[in-house]
C-alpha cells in the first residue's frame, strides 16, 4: 500500500484489512466539480488544516453535503506541495490517537487540490473569479497576520508586497486581498474570510491585516475607494470569529515506523527549508472542537452537520476566552517552557511529573476565577478533559519544543485576559503562576537548560530581538542586586503582554523576583517549583 489514488482504488481491501477507513466518494468526480464550482479556498496546508478541517470536509463530501473539495493554497511553504501533497494525490492519512493506543485510521480525499501561487499565478484569480465560492479560510499561526510593526511601518515582506501591488503579492496576507480585489473586480459576489488560529478575536484580527494592506494599496493607486467600500461593507465580505481546537503533534517518526510495519510504504516525516514538519500521514488527538460566528454571506456547507457548532459572536468569544487565554493552552506554553528547560520530550512525561502536573492544575484554576461560561462548552468539563485525558495522553507524541515555537506570538492572548480580569477587580497582585510561568519563559530566553547545558530554542520571529536585550544577564552569574532594567523594558512592551505589566507594581515585582530565583544556576527552576507548590 502506497498512499495515492491508485492505491487506495487497487488495493482497497488491503487497506481496509488493515483497517483504514477509505473515502466514501468519487473522487474524480469531486476534482471535476471542485474546477468547475470551487467554494472552499483555504491558505496554511499544514497538519491541522490536512486532518482537522480536511476531516470535516470529507464527512461533509461523504454525506453529500459538499460537491466540492478543498483547494488549498501554500502561499507560505510551497515545498510541502512537492514533498508532500503531490506524491500523495493531496490524500492525507489521518491517525488519530485514543487513550488506550488504539489508533482510528481513515484516509481523506476532500482537499481536491493543491495550489502553488508561485508556479501558477493566475489559479487565485480564477478562484476568486468564482461566484460559487463561498469561503476561504486560513491557518497560518499568530504571525501570519502580522503586517506592520506598533508604529504602523510594514514588516519588510509586506513592504515589498505593498509596492508589487494584487499581480505580485507573495505574502498569504497580500494573497488574500488580491484575491477580494480579483472577485470585487469580477462583479463584487459576497465572501467570507475565516480565521481559524489561536489570535485573539481572530476575525477581527484577520480583518484589520486585509484592511491594512488595501488601504496601503489605495494610497498606491493600486486600488480604488470602491473596492475600499466593498471590504468594508459586513454583507459583501464577512470575518467572522472563530476558537479552534485540536492538538495537532509534528508527525512522529515512530508512528511512521508502525504504519509502514502494517504495509504502508513510504511514511517518513520531513522537515522543510521553512521548518514544517510534515509527513503523508497527521498524527492527532481525538477530541476536538470548532466553534465558528455564523456570518458567511455568501451561504457556506451545513458544517454544524460535521459537529461544528455555528453560533454567534458572544458566544465565540466566551469559547476562546476560555480555551485560548484560560483553560488549555496557558497551560501548554507552562509545559513548553518549564519541559524544555527540565529537557522533557513529551508533553504526557511532563503530566507525571509531580511540580509541572500541580503548577499546570494551578494555573488553570488561576484563569479560571475570571473566565466565564460561555453556554456552548463549560470551562470545568473543558479543563477537566483538558488535565485529565488530553494533556496526560501517553500515546500523542507532543513535545515542549513545539509548543515553545512563536511564543512571543503567543504570550499576550494566553496570559493577557486573565492578566486584564484580574486588574478589572484591583486584584492582579494575587496573581502567583502566570507570573512564575512569564519569569520562567524570559528565563528559557537564556538557551541553557536547568542543568546549564546548552538548549536550542525553538523558532520565534523575535526570538533575536529578546535574546539581545536579554544577553547580559546569565544563568549561574546574576547577582542579587543587578539592574533589571532590560527586563523591565520587554514587561512594559504591549506587544508581548497585551499591556504595560509594570503598571501592577506587585505583579512585576514577582515576576522580577522569580526571575532572579530562577536565574540562579543549576536546579534553580526545580526548587523554585517546588517552593511555589510547596502549599498547593
Ligand atoms: C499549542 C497549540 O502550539 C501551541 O502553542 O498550544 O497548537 C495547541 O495544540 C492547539 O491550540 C490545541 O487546540
Amino acid at each position: 500500500m502506497e498512499l495515492n489514488v491508485k492505491s487506495i482504488v487497487a488495493e482497497a481491501e488491503q487497506w481496509k484489512d488493515a483497517g483504514v477507513e477509505l473515502p466514501a466518494y468519487d473522487i474524480a468526480a469531486l476534482k471535476e466539480h471542485t474546477k468547475e464550482a470551487p467554494e472552499w479556498v483555504h491558505f496554511g496546508p499544514g497538519n491541522i488544516f490536512r486532518d482537522f478541517i480536511g476531516g470535516i470536509a470529507d464527512k461533509l463530501i461523504a454525506k453529500g453535503k459538499m460537491k466540492s473539495g478543498i483547494s488549498a493554497v501554500a502561499g507560505y511553504d510551497a515545498e510541502i506541495i512537492e514533498k508532500i501533497y503531490e506524491p500523495c494525490d493531496n490524500l492525507t492519512l489521518s491517525v488519530g490517537l485514543k487513550w488506550d493506543g488504539t489508533k482510528e485510521l481513515r484516509v481523506f480525499a476532500s482537499i481536491a487540490e493543491a495550489v502553488d501561487p508561485g508556479t501558477d499565478p493566475d489559479k487565485l484569480k480564477k478562484l476568486a473569479e468564482a461566484e460559487s465560492l463561498k469561503l476561504i479560510s486560513f491557518t497560518i499561526t499568530e504571525k501570519g497576520y502580522v503586517v506592520a510593526d506598533e508604529a504602523g511601518k510594514p514588516t519588510g515582506p509586506v513592504a515589498a508586497d505593498i509596492e508589487a501591488g494584487p499581480d505580485g503579492a507573495a505574502t498569504t496576507m497580500a494573497q488574500a486581498v488580491a484575491m477580494l480585489y480579483y472577485r470585487f473586480k469580477a462583479g463584487a459576489a459576497p465572501v467570507t474570510l475565516v480565521s481559524l488560529d489561536n489570535c485573539s478575536n481572530n476575525g477581527d484580527r484577520l480583518k484589520a491585516s486585509v484592511l491594512y494592506l488595501a488601504e496601503k494599496w489605495q494610497e498606491k493607486g493600486f486600488v480604488d475607494s470602491a473596492f475600499m467600500a466593498y471590504v468594508r461593507d459586513g454583507k459583501k465580505v464577512a470575518f467572522p470569529l472563530s476558537m479552534i481546537d485540536r492538538i495537532t503533534p509534528r508527525p512522529d517518526a515512530k508512528i511512521a515506523e508502525e504504519l509502514e510495519a502494517m504495509g504502508i510504504k513510504n511514511m517518513s516525516p520531513i522537515v522543510t527549508k521553512k521548518q514544517t514538519w510534515i509527513a503523508p500521514f497527521v498524527n492527532a488527538e481525538l477530541p476536538r472542537y470548532l466553534v465558528i460566528e455564523d456570518n458567511f454571506p455568501n451561504g457556506r456547507p451545513p458544517l454544524e452537520e460535521a459537529g461544528v457548532y455555528m453560533t454567534d459572536r458572544e458566544s465565540v468569544m466566551g469559547t476562546e476566552r476560555m480555551k485560548v487565554g484560560c483553560c488549555l493552552n496557558p497551560l501548554h506554553t507552562a509545559l513548553a517552557v518549564c519541559g524544555c528547560l527540565l529537557g522533557y520530550k513529551k508533553i504526557s512525561d511532563e503530566m507525571n511529573d509531580e511540580e509541572l502536573k500541580k503548577l499546570v492544575y494551578a494555573l488553570g484554576d488561576e484563569g479560571m476565577a475570571v473566565t466565564e461560561d460561555p453556554g456552548i462548552i463549560h470551562p470545568a468539563d473543558f479543563v477537566r478533559e483538558v488535565l485529565k485525558e488530553r494533556l496526560p495522553n501517553p500515546f500523542l507524541p507532543d513535545t515542549p519544543q513545539r509548543i515553545a515555537c512563536d511564543t512571543s506570538q503567543k504570550v499576550p492572548i494566553r496570559f493577557g485576559g486573565t492578566i486584564n480580569g484580574y486588574a478589572a477587580l484591583g486584584r492582579t497582585a494575587e496573581l502567583k503562576y502566570i507570573p512564575f510561568v512569564i519569569a520562567a519563559w524570559l528565563r528559557y530566553l537564556a538557551g541553557v537548560d536547568d542543568e546549564l547545558n546548552p538548549m536550542e530554542l525553538s523558532p520565534d520571529p523575535r526570538l533575536d530581538v529578546l535574546c539581545k536585550a536579554l544577553e547580559a544577564y546569565r544563568p549561574g552569574e546574576l547577582s542579587a542586586d543587578a539592574d533589571l532594567a532590560a527586563l523591565d523594558a520587554i514587561l512594559a512592551d504591549e506587544e508581548y503582554f497585551a499591556s504595560d505589566l509594570t503598571k501592577y507594581p506587585e505583579l512585576s515585582e514577582k515576576i522580577r523576583s522569580d526571575y532572579r530565583r530562577l536565574m540562579q544556576g543549576k536546579g534553580a527552576l526545580r526548587s523554585a517549583l517546588k517552593e511555589l507548590l510547596k502549599e498547593d
